[in-house]
């Protein structure tokens, strides 16, 4: 066990213990006194205990409030009545209906921990999820408490002249001394963390949506005035989705207006709170010259997000905090689709699954392994994770799978029918697809129960005398921190077997009279299940786990030459992808173990024939092809190692590009030219992919160390008319030694310092250089103006960046990458609990490095844990990690 002098252990919330609360808030009627220095807020809510509830006290949640006065049914209430703590206030005892005014004085600009009412760029803003809005008062403050919000805000009417919270203006207008005032009445029930109100100097844009039921609904955007001309992609792609949810799922939209803020100081990406989305502005601002074409897809994804909740997590809610992955895996598998019938839905597939296996299956591995539904936390704001988020999601996906896109439909129509209005668990939503089908997922009901990723294991004999193929695959599951047995789970396997010219063959089971074209979906129960293919003319070729039909780890054994055959041939674009990307995995496994060894690298000459072959293959997609030429990643192959190696994952991943470069050339230098820019910018799947390829044959070329490519890539920079070529020339100019480095970083700087946005990416690419002397110039760019510690932004593009994605050199052996963390996770602490604990996770996989390591980023573990006053954000991360 752990020996730290101030680790008391963090009270721990159980799922086990949850109870339905004893009384319910039917409304609250909300009145702010806007001021920086000081807000003061008056509540008044109606509460009444639930039938059959006995009289208890009632206890309201707390945070950081003081409170100014209580009445109870008008009068007024002192010491004797109730007891405060820091945590909550308790009334004794209440009757069984009444009305209770309650005033507090909160101070928004001293609120640095960006939870609850605090203050961005001058203006006002909230984050109430998971449970900030007891910043703001004293509240049942649980999402099982729906009640019906009325707001008033008053403020100084020059200051803060755009006054905004959820639901329809009833009233506004001007009162003394240079004050004004906005009356909000949103009509649907919610929960306290949708709560949002917004102040401040903003301009907005305005278009309408008109409904499928023929309603018109304003949209807003609201950013600071500055930003005005950064908000179309925005608005296109909200109207995109609006349309899309009611296409696919059937899902209107039920408010007369919808609004965004748009917020340079926010913890995450965005927040869905009902009628008036707060986002960080990242996910809103874009112009060609500002924005890459990612950022104009992240923006796309998360509008789309956000947007999608007001069904999957707003109209129909979470019951408790466990039941997270409820709004957020099946929101998240949502905006999955939605992007897909974007552009393509293969490339989409690729990045989702890159993403899931590169960062959850680490998390699965690690000691905050948790179920989608997890059984316990110390703090909820840790467990926003991407298990919840993606491993939900892709279990959504394999219902999806399971029911096929009708059933599915039939499952959620259910679903949000049945549950509209109402705070619900990840059951009660299996139930609705169950009952909608007449089908049993109760071992399927595992997925949410236990965590940790299975591994299958599967084999194929082919019998010529028979014409039979006989597929064998077994299933396990690591133990995971608390879970060490797991029992099998319920698994759609797709697959396919392809004939000697790349074509599906038709398959059919013993017993079975007519074959199933194309792809099939097998369905694993046991531990080992045996599948026996008839008619199958001769030895095929397996395509097994298509799409990434399971959140798996597939392990079959196939040769080099059968997975170039399913690179060049397979029907299921993104099995061609994964058969080149685990050719690779296996290259660069065999360079790694050679590296460790001391012996020389060796070419692979199948691999780069393959690859060669992509590139001059006149494949439509490019976006496709780009991914088939990006070899895994360092982060990703680390996953492979018993005992992680930087410095030979570094080495061996440099090694396979440059030999690429080297022997691909011409090819690469081809397809540059080939692919250069004609137009003006467009946001098109086809632009967008070619950009990527061009930019892609431009970071090999790169590899050459060639004076005559580092200025072709120096005039990209300079040339370009849009930033995700300019981005492309700088982070790759970033790793040399050359003068054009220093001049571009330098111009772009010039060019660029007034716009945050565009500074988080000139401090990622610095902080992501593979030069030995990153962290000296990371130290030094922390002294810079444009880096403020107060901003999440900047602490991700600059630390966050360092520390999570230059592996090689964060964890450089004199330890100094993980004193660095250490520093900023104990200067962040006091400030932002959150973000500083989002930073201890990179600690979490310490125990799969050697032993050097090991002690060094112990040693900053233990650092942190002896620290006096810690949050319990960093605290229970910490824990984990240690024990
Ligand atoms: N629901 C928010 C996340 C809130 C995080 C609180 N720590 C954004 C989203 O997932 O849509
Ligand atoms: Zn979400």
């Amino acid at each position: 066990m752990l020996e730290t002098k101030n680790l008391n252990s963090p009270k721990i919330v159980y799922l086990k213990d949850y109870k339905i609360p004893d009384y319910q808030i039917t409304t609250i009627d909300l009145h702010f006194h806007l001021k920086a220095e000081h807000t003061t807020i008056r509540s008044q809510l109606a509460i009444s205990r639930y039938l059959g509830a006995k009289p208890s006290p009632l206890v309201l949640d707390s945070e950081e409030l003081e409170l100014l006065s209580i009445k109870l049914n008008g009068q007024i209430l002192t010491e004797k009545d109730y007891q405060q703590d820091t945590k909550s206030l308790t009334l004794h005892s209440v009757p069984d209906q009444f009305t209770l005014v309650i005033e507090t004085r909160i101070y928004p600009q001293h609120n640095t921990a960006l939870s609850g009412l605090y203050i961005s760029s001058n203006n006002f803003c909230t984050q109430c999820e998971a449970e900030g809005f007891r910043r703001i008062t004293y509240f049942l403050d649980r999402p099982d408490i729906m009640a019906r919000y009325t707001t008033t805000i008053v403020a100084n009417k020059a200051s803060y002249p755009v006054l905004l919270s959820n639901g329809n203006l009833i009233a506004h207008g001007d009162h003394a001394h240079g004050d004004h005032f906005a009356k909000w009445e949103d009509p649907f029930p919610k929960p306290s963390y949708l709560f949002a109100l917004v102040a401040g100097t903003l301009s907005k844009i305005e278009d309408e949506f008109i409904t499928s039921s023929g309603r018109k609904v304003t949209l807003s955007i609201y950013v600071q005035p500055h930003n005005i001309d950064k908000c179309e992609h925005a608005m296109a792609s909200l109207k995109r989705a609006m349309a899309w949810d009611e296409q696919v799922y059937g899902r209107e939209y039920d408010l007369d207006n919808y609004m965004i803020v748009a917020v340079d100081d926010f913890n995450m990406g965005a927040m869905e709170n009902k009628g008036l989305n707060i986002f960080n502005s990242k996910y809103i601002l874009a112009k060609p010259e500002t924005a890459t074409d990612t950022d104009y897809q992240y923006i796309e994804g998360v509008i789309g997000h956000e947007y999608f909740h007001n069904w999957s997590g707003n109209r129909v809610t979470c019951r408790d905090w466990f039941q997270l992955s409820l709004k957020e895996g099946f929101t998240v598998f949502r905006d999955q689709q939605f992007s897909a019938s974007r552009g393509s839905p293969t490339v989409k597939r690729i990045q989702d699954v890159n993403h899931l296996r590169t960062y959850q299956f680490k998390e699965d591995s690690g000691p905050m392994a948790h179920p989608i539904r997890p059984e316990s936390y110390a703090e909820i704001n840790n467990f926003y994770t991407t298990t919840v988020y993606e491993k939900g999601a892709e279990v959504v996906r394999m219902l999806y799978q399971l029911l096929g896109p009708k059933g599915f439909r039939k499952g959620t129509d259910l679903y949000f029918n049945r549950h509209d209005g109402q705070a619900v668990t990840t059951d009660e939503f299996v139930r609705s697809l169950e009952d909608a089908n007449n089908a049993d997922f109760s071992q399927f009901r595992l997925w949410y129960r236990q965590a940790g990723t299975p591994e299958l294991h599967a084999s194929g004999v082919y019998d010529p005398k028979k014409n039979t193929y006989t597929l064998t695959v077994k299933q396990t599951c690591q133990a995971t921190p608390s879970q060490s047995h797991k029992d099998p789970f319920h698994i759609p396997l797709a697959l396919g077997l392809l004939d000697s010219k790349g074509n599906d063959l038709p398959l059919r089971l013993a017993g079975e009279s007519t074959p199933i074209a194309g792809t099939r979906v097998m369905e694993l129960r046991q531990a080992e299940e045996v599948f026996i293919f008839k008619d199958i003319p001769h030895k095929p070729i397996p395509s097994l786990l298509r799409n990434f039909s399971a959140p798996v780890k597939l392990h079959l054994n196939l040769s080099d030459e059968e997975r170039c055959f399913l690179l060049a041939h397979d029907s299921n674009n993104f099995n061609r992808w994964e058969a080149g990307h685990q050719l690779a995995v296996k290259i660069l496994l065999n360079l790694i173990r050679d590296y460790q060894q001391g012996k020389p690298f060796q070419l692979n000459l199948t691999f780069i024939a393959a690859i060669g072959k992509i590139l001059t293959g006149n494949e439509p997609d490019k976006a496709f092809v780009t991914h088939a030429l990006t070899l895994p990643s360092e982060h990703y192959l680390s996953e492979f190692m018993a005992i992680i190696d930087p410095e030979a994952i570094y080495q061996a991943h440099r090694f396979l590009r440059q030999n690429l470069a080297e022997n691909l050339k011409d090819s690469f230098s081809a397809m540059y030219e080939s692919l250069r820019q004609t137009d003006p910018y467009r946001f098109t799947p086809k632009d967008i992919g070619r950009r990527a390829l061009r930019n892609t044959c431009l970071g090999y070329l790169m590899e050459l160390n060639d004076p005559d490519i580092y200025h072709q890539c120096f005039q990209q920079f300079i040339q370009a008319d849009n930033m995700t070529d300019t981005i492309a020339a700088l982070s790759t100019l970033v790793h040399t030694e050359s003068p054009e480095r220093d001049n571009a970083l330098h111009i772009f700087y010039e060019k660029w310092h007034q716009d945050p946005l565009v500074m988080d990416k000139w401090l990622s690419i610095q902080a992501i250089s593979r030069r030995p002397d990153t962290l000296k110039i990371v130290k030094q760019l922390t002294q810079r103006s444009v880096f403020k510690l107060t901003n999440p932004n900047k602490v991700r593009a600059l630390i966050g960046a360092f520390c999570q994605h230059n592996p090689v050199n964060f964890h450089a052996t004199n330890g100094e990458g993980y004193s660095f963390l250490g520093d900023y996770i104990l200067k962040l602490d006091p400030l932002n609990p959150q973000i500083a604990a989002r930073l201890v996770s990179v600690f979490n996989l310490w125990r799969r490095y050697d032993n050097k390591r090991q002690i060094l980023m112990k040693e900053q573990l233990e650092r942190i844990a002896n620290v006096s006053k810690i949050s319990k954000d960093v605290q229970e991360i910490v824990i984990k990690s240690l024990n």
